[in-house]
């Protein structure tokens, strides 16, 4: 099955729950294989707003890249989000990172997501969970971008999020 990585983002209303009812309700055509660290980090783009709470996860699916896209735009909707500006404030963003080693780039989808490589909210908690994935464009491991960007206003959080707690095992 395809596996895809997502970065997860919130910073409006109780921000860990928000970023905890979108994985909840990935499930079942989007498969939670794994969840970073939670990263409490300073806005980037526009920094006139709250701090975000950022993740990554490791996903599975038979959906898609495409549809897997529509299903988190439908996703962040209804979850509560509101259109607001670019890089403003959002109860919840859920952005499509990688696609197993897959390139594309077509309106409205780009794979790899084109700003991962600059963003340290992105790279640190996917670092968590594939140090040693290669960017298939760039040709570099995520433990090599990180070493390239500043880390600046990136801090971990009070609270992690952790899969036994989302989905426990039925006894
Ligand atoms: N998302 C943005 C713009 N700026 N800054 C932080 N710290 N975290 C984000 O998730 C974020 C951002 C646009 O999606
Ligand atoms: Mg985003
Ligand atoms: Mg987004």
């Amino acid at each position: 099955m395809p596996t895809a990585y997502l970065a997860l983002g919130s910073n409006l209303g109780n921000r860990l729950e928000n970023l905890r009812a979108a994985l909840y309700a990935l499930p079942p055509a989007i498969l939670l294989k794994d969840v970073s660290h939670v990263y409490e980090t300073a806005p980037w783009g526009y920094t006139d707003q709250p701090h975000f709470l950022n993740l990554a996860a490791r996903v599975e699916t038979e959906l898609s890249p495409q549809a897997l896209l529509t299903f988190l735009k439908a996703l962040e909707i209804r979850l509560g989000r509101v259109p607001t500006f670019q890089n403003g404030p959002r109860l919840i963003d859920l952005d499509l990172l990688f696609y197993d080693d897959l390139i594309l780039d077509t309106p409205p989808l780009t794979i790899p997501h084109p700003r991962l490589h600059e963003r340290g909210f992105v790279l640190l908690p996917l670092a968590d969970l594939a140090p040693d994935l290669v960017h298939p464009l760039l040709g570099e491991t995520i433990w090599q971008l990180l070493g390239k960007i500043s880390l600046a206003g990136i801090q971990h959080a009070a609270a992690d999020i952790s899969l036994s707690s989302l989905f426990p095992e039925i006894p």
